[in-house]
């Protein structure tokens, strides 16, 4: 644990002595820093272009000004590395400014005022040139490095619909001469100083971390506990910090929020579609304004009032010990794309310096991409570079963020053939994980793009998600044929280019695709139609290879399959990355691509965490119980060795014979047996042994289990079959502390009956000595329920609801006149207990006649009461 002002600041004394102990002048240590940046008596602004011949700075005093308060001329004053510069004295944090640019394609003339038409311009060349020039300098262009801007480019009605106004756009000639200043968001200087003091990092490994994918705004817009004035907003998430702690996630892995355009209105296409999701940059530095207010249409903040709602926001989750992960998207700008004689946007890039920025066609006049957006930000160039490894730099140093995971990551690997050809070596993809491992953050990479796939190929210090991993559990999971040979790869994270494991970021779902409720609730995505497709959305858009099953309609089933696919997730070697409200079947309605949907489809049903508590619970106990587990948490893969001598290997496969996996493309079924001495998972102490049955067939199956190592006992930590829904499915208690403390049900023999498609967890523990639970199944006879009547057992101890009706537990109809289900007894094991059969119908409350019954719970293990109903 490290203070964070205190690490900062040290990193910045350094640079400081080794001035002053070698003498040198602090120009030759580092490049001007570029954007805006406090100086005595105003702001230095300084921008990054290459072909530019001249570089306006203007003052404005309002966000919507189309006049200027003064203007300055940028100098070049770095050559090398292509940084102009221009201190404005009395401008202080709070200013607002825009820059304008002329270059070859467009020079500069005397008396040229913006918005001069064409026939007066006497220094315009053309709209691009061969080289891939757009200068236009009546274009008013942020600054790319603003850490603020006021807001979004106007919007307007225009034929019918809103759209941002046609000011910001050129390539024509019919928009090229509009001058776009009232249209355009200012820049705006901000002053990085804030109260870091107390904020703690929490630093956690990669091998320790459970990835929570979350969206900003969708996490509290709907949130009951969180105040309706900061629903939505930095503040909400912050507010809302608890809740992942409770549920165990070490990391929030927030979409996008660096700046973004809120809708998403392609030139020439419909406008007006809602641009939820935020993979549509502007601004690498800058937090999006909108995150400010729960209604965006009233947000009327433009001072940079996001800078530190951001930070009280990263602050808030550190406290709770969670760290803060952006998912950042450098691959694309929402530029879009252009060729020659085309519409195109300005925002800043493309008017700054084309063609240093975007990767150009062999013609030069177009854009090249493998985004599928339009533009590719060419990351081979050192511009690119720069700017993403400073964008980094700042989120760590000054926002307090702690990782990040890159959209598309493999166009930032694209090097060869100015920037089309994948490189694993790529300096960038290098340098980034230099960056990384200097700052202490994590980096996770989206390792493709529309033209390839690099799973696996990241150079050192990368994690990836892991599309292998998350395609071979779909399919086991829903018993397809030929998966369990790769599961067996899944569960060792021993992909090939996943060094360590916790490379391997191991995920079901992803906010692009299925919900898990509804991966196991739909054969096909439902897109196009509903509350999830609003208005403009593309019933074609979103993938139709899901590898999706609705589960035959079955409810019970499909609630069984999610514990089934949390218990590959969580148990797996490898990082598990969760989408937030999967832990309650959260649903789309079966929609696979919801990017559209601000609205009660995108946002969080916190009603779901009530209504699918059991579900809930599951997800939360098993996160605990990877966290506890140092054989789940390993910095090295597994070796099929015996490392401490007992004859059990650190892994060993089994199948529903011990030593017997049956890896053949007709198997379903796959069991393993993880060792838990220090000695075999490189933890600090020992842990369980870990046993582990699949069986993903669709019968139910007899596991015959190996015996215990070093004369222990089995002890059954979690079932995900129906049977065991009364008890919760999972025994291990995340808020008990201790493996002997555990309250587990001992196995009394070495078989082990599983349902169809279920999933069995052993621990290995002393035989005695420790604490177990007991588990009675109840059962009356002999009374006919009627319709909306259910039967409970009610008892004189708190399992059985110390007689209280409200505390029954429920029993499960088996016939007309049968019920029965299991209890789980922790407390009171080995004690005389006095109960009785009640039936609830609405409000009303039945007993059954007849004296109290009574038995003495067992010590461990499991038993059966069998009683009649007494009329
Ligand atoms: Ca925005
Ligand atoms: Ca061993
Ligand atoms: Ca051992």
């Amino acid at each position: 644990m490290e203070n964070h002002t205190t690490r900062l600041h040290r990193g910045r004394l350094l640079v400081v002595l080794a001035v002053l102990t070698l003498g040198l002048a602090p120009a030759v240590l580092a490049q001007t820093p570029l954007g805006a940046t406090l100086v005595p008596g105003g702001t230095q602004l300084a921008v990054f272009s290459q072909y530019a011949t001249r570089l306006e700075v203007s003052i404005f005093t309002n966000p919507g000004d189309a006049t200027p308060a003064s203007t300055h001329l940028m100098t070049k004053t770095d050559p090398t590395n292509h940084i102009w510069t221009v201190t404005v004295n009395g401008a202080g944090a709070g200013t607002l400014y825009g820059l304008r640019a002329w270059g070859p394609n467009w020079t500069y003339s005397a008396g040229w005022t913006p918005g001069t038409p064409k026939a007066q311009d006497a220094g315009f060349v053309t709209h691009v040139d061969s080289s891939g020039n757009r200068f236009n300098p009546n274009k008013l262009l942020t600054d790319p490095y603003a850490k603020a801007v006021t807001g979004e480019p106007r919007r307007v009605l225009d034929a019918g619909e809103m759209r941002y106004d046609s000011a910001i756009l050129g390539g024509t000639d019919t928009y090229g001469f509009v001058d776009s200043a009232a249209a355009m968001p200012k820049s705006i200087v901000v002053s990085d100083s804030y109260d870091w003091s107390g904020d703690v990092r929490p630093q956690t490994a990669m091998r320790d971390t459970v990835v929570y994918e979350v969206h900003l705004r969708g996490f509290t817009k709907a949130a009951p506990g969180v105040s309706p004035s900061i629903q939505g907003t930095y503040a909400g998430f912050g507010a809302k910090a608890s809740y992942l702690a409770d549920l165990g996630v070490t990391a929030a892995e927030i979409l996008p929020v660096h700046e973004f355009l809120r809708f998403d209105d392609p030139v020439g296409t419909t406008a007006d579609r809602t641009n939820y999701w935020g993979y549509m940059t502007t601004q690498f530095f800058a937090p999006n304004r909108e995150y400010l207010c729960p209604d965006h249409d009233n947000c009327t903040y433009t001072a940079g009032e996001q800078v530190n709602a951001m930070k009280d926001m990263v602050r808030d989750l550190h406290d709770a010990g969670i760290e803060v992960w952006l998912d950042v998207v450098y691959n694309h700008t929402a530029e879009g794309g252009g060729c020659s004689g085309n519409v195109v946007r300005y925002i800043n890039f493309r008017g700054l310096d084309n063609q240093s920025y975007y990767t150009m066609a062999d013609d030069k006049t177009c854009t090249w991409e493998s985004t599928g957006t339009g533009n590719n930000l060419n990351a081979s160039r050192p511009a690119v570079r720069r700017l993403i490894l400073d964008s980094l730099t700042y989120w760590v140093e000054e926002m307090g963020v702690d990782g990040f995971r890159f959209d598309i990551a493999y166009t930032l690997g694209r090097e060869g053939n100015d920037g089309r050809v994948f490189n694993p070596s790529a300096q960038t993809l290098v340098e980034i994980a230099q960056l990384a491992q200097n700052l202490g953050v994590e980096i996770v990479a989206e390792p493709w793009d529309v033209g390839g796939i690099g799973v696996g190929q990241f150079p050192a210090g990368w994690a990836e998600w892991n599309a292998s991993w998350r395609d071979n559990v779909r399919r086991f999971v829903k018993s397809d044929a030929g998966e369990v040979s790769p599961l067996g790869s899944s569960i060792t994270g021993s992909w090939s280019g996943f060094n360590p494991p916790a490379e391997s970021v191991n995920f079901i779902t992803a906010h692009d695709g299925f919900t898990l409720n509804d991966l196991v609730s739909y054969n096909s995505k439902q897109n196009g139609i509903g509350p999830c497709n609003p208005t403009g959305a593309d019933p074609n858009s979103g993938a139709n290879d899901n590898e999706s099953w609705d589960s035959g309609g079955d409810e019970t089933l499909r609630r069984r399959q999610i514990r089934n696919f949390a218990s590959h997730l969580l148990i797996h070697h490898g990082t598990p990355m969760i989408v937030a409200g999967d832990e309650f079947r959260r649903t789309q309605s079966g929609n696979n691509n919801g990017y559209m949907a601000d609205n009660s489809c995108g946002w969080l049903n916190w009603q779901d965490q009530t209504t699918n508590a059991g579900t809930w619970e599951y997800f939360r106990a098993l996160i605990d119980f990877r966290k506890e587990h140092a054989g789940l948490q390993r910095a090295t893969h597994v070796a099929g060795y015996d490392h401490d001598g007992d004859y059990y290997k650190d892994l060993g496969w089994h199948g529903i014979w011990p030593d017997s996996p049956d890896w053949s493309s007709t198997s379903r079924t796959l069991a393993y047996l993880l060792d838990g001495s220090w000695q075999e998972t490189g933890g600090g102490a020992d842990a369980p042994d870990l046993y582990t049955a699949y069986n993903a067939y669709w019968s139910d199956t007899t596991f015959h289990v190996p015996t215990a190592p070093n004369g222990k006992c089995w002890y059954l930590m979690a079932d995900t079959a129906d049977w065991a829904e009364p008890i919760g499915n999972v025994l291990y208690d995340p808020d008990v502390a201790g493996w002997d403390q555990q309250p587990l049900l001992r196995l009394a023999s070495l078989s082990y009956g599983m349902q169809a498609r279920s999933t069995i967890h052993l621990l290995a523990r002393a035989c005695s000595g420790v604490t177990e639970s007991a588990v009675v199944t109840f059962e009356v006879n002999n009374y006919v329920t009627q319709y909306g009547e259910d039967v409970y057992v009610v008892g004189s101890v708190a399992e059985l609801g110390n007689w209280n009706p409200a505390n029954a537990v429920k029993l499960q109809w088996v016939d007309s006149d049968t019920w029965r289900g299991p209890v789980q007894f922790v407390q009171s094991t080995g004690q005389g207990v006095q109960y009785k059969f009640i039936t609830k119908n609405g409000g009303t409350v039945k007993w059954e006649n007849g004296g109290n019954r009574s038995f003495t719970v067992p010590s461990g293990g499991m038993g059966v009461q069998v009683g009649y109903w007494q009329y």
